[in-house]
């Protein structure tokens, strides 16, 4: 059944159908390829006063006059094909270099949309966590290296929740931190300090002096049980400063520690076979500019006389930039320094610099100096002691004292 008008441009028709199958197959068998359909819906006709009617297809549309598109015949198809094909096959090298530059015009492209999509929804946190480690001084490298972690091991759910990723980022740099395991003391334990100038390496001498003297040393190593007062000496290989020798030997007078100055391998020899009975023998050493090669050469081979056995540390500013800090614990390198001892903690609130120092340098920490008063202001090096310095982070103090409980036992 249909109904057909027709317009100027367009004719019009209705098919009603028993199914949309059989209305599409009437249409393109009454108007062919021209027919379009515009809707079709159900609808209900006939029955006698509106009893027992029928469910029909109607489907409405137009038969366009338009030309339709040529399609193809089979064999004009096989001819475009081989075309194509001759087209592709033949190299045009000024198409290659084209094709070469466009492919990779598209991988720059691409690269850039996943960065700056990635960078869009970083963004916030990620610069957050960036400002904060530049704020407290942690060197680039170091910084890279935390964010890249970020990027690799949180989920995208996690990223959104700030408490979470500073607790995670404080938990990294504190794994970054590695204290060093005192050595189980010999008889005599001999204990160098080695560092620039000024950086306080003979008032730390002074405060670990005190300490053992009073056996009341801190770590692994202190003793368990009612405390024993150590036989302690101190050596200064420091005799060209005015006023060098007299400090160190002031500390000793009222800690009634003998001092003694050593001026060359021969003497550092006597003296340490002297003092063979004590216990601890400390040895403070001339302060040197990490430029200054000649003098640092001396020293060592004087050094050298005491001993592989010797503990060697290196005391360094928690003042020192990030940049100087790294060219010390290379220039110190000859030394064969186990260990650093970072002084001056309460001059500074910023403790980038040391963790990322130590850390680019594969260094441990032994122990951490807070003030001038002799003997309180030292400490054993403690991972979670340096990371409550971190300006600006939210911290979980207990779930960090947790995990870095069992670090000073590690080596
Ligand atoms: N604020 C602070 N000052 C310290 C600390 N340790 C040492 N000092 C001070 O730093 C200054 C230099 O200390 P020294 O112990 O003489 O340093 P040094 O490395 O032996 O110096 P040189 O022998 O000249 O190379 C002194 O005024 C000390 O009181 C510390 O932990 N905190
Ligand atoms: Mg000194």
């Amino acid at each position: 059944m249909n109904q057909h008008t027709t317009g100027s441009k367009y004719e019009y028709f209705i098919e009603q159908a028993a199914s949309y199958r059989e209305a599409h197959e009437r249409i393109l068998s009454q108007y062919g390829e021209r027919a379009k359909v515009l809707t079709q819906k159900k609808t209900r006709v006939g029955g006698f006063l509106g009893l027992f009617p029928r469910d029909m297809i109607e489907v409405h549309g137009y038969i366009t006059k338009e030309p339709l598109m040529k399609r193809p015949a089979p064999g004009d198809f096989h001819e475009e094909k081989k075309k194509i094909l001759e087209t592709v096959g033949k190299k045009d090298p000024v198409q290659d270099t084209l094709l070469k530059e466009l492919r990779e015009l598209k991988v720059a492209v691409e690269s850039q949309k996943h960065y700056s999509n990635g960078m869009s929804h970083e963004q916030p946190l990620f610069k957050e966590i960036q400002d904060l480690l530049q704020d407290n001084e942690f060197s680039r490298k170091f910084s890279q290296d935390i964010l890249q972690r970020l990027r690799r091991e949180l989920s995208v759910e996690t990223l959104q929740d700030t408490e979470v990723v500073h607790q995670k980022v404080i938990e990294w740099i504190g794994d970054a931190i590695c204290i060093h395991t005192l050595r189980k003391p010999e008889q005599p334990n001999v204990f160098i300090l080695v560092g620039p100038t000024g950086v306080g390496k003979t008032t730390t001498i002074a405060k670990l002096a005190a300490m053992h003297r009073l056996g009341i040393e801190q770590g692994e190593n202190a003793s368990p049980g009612p405390k024993r007062r150590k036989e302690v000496r101190i050596l200064t290989i420091d005799n060209y400063r005015i006023g060098a020798r007299q400090q160190i030997e002031t500390y000793g007078q009222i800690m009634e520690i003998p001092v003694s100055a050593v001026e060359s391998s021969s003497d550092l020899r006597k003296y340490l076979d002297l003092y063979s009975d004590a216990d601890v023998i400390f040895i403070d050493t001339i302060g040197k500019s990490p430029k200054d090669y000649a003098t640092l050469g001396k020293m060592k081979a004087l050094l050298a006389s005491a001993g592989a056995s010797a503990e060697v540390h290196l005391a360094m500013s928690a003042t020192t930039k990030c940049s100087d800090m790294l060219e010390i614990l290379q220039q110190f390198e000859p030394f064969g320094y186990q260990s650093v001892i970072i002084t001056k903690l309460d001059e500074t609130s910023k403790v980038g610099a040391i963790v990322s120092s130590l850390w680019e340098k594969g260094k441990t920490l032994s122990f951490m100096t807070n003030g001038q008063s002799v003997p309180h202001d030292i400490q054993r090096a403690e991972v979670v002691q340096l990371l409550i310095n971190l300006e600006g982070f939210k911290m979980n103090r207990s779930a960090l004292e947790e995990r870095h409980s069992n670090k000073k036992t590690e080596q």
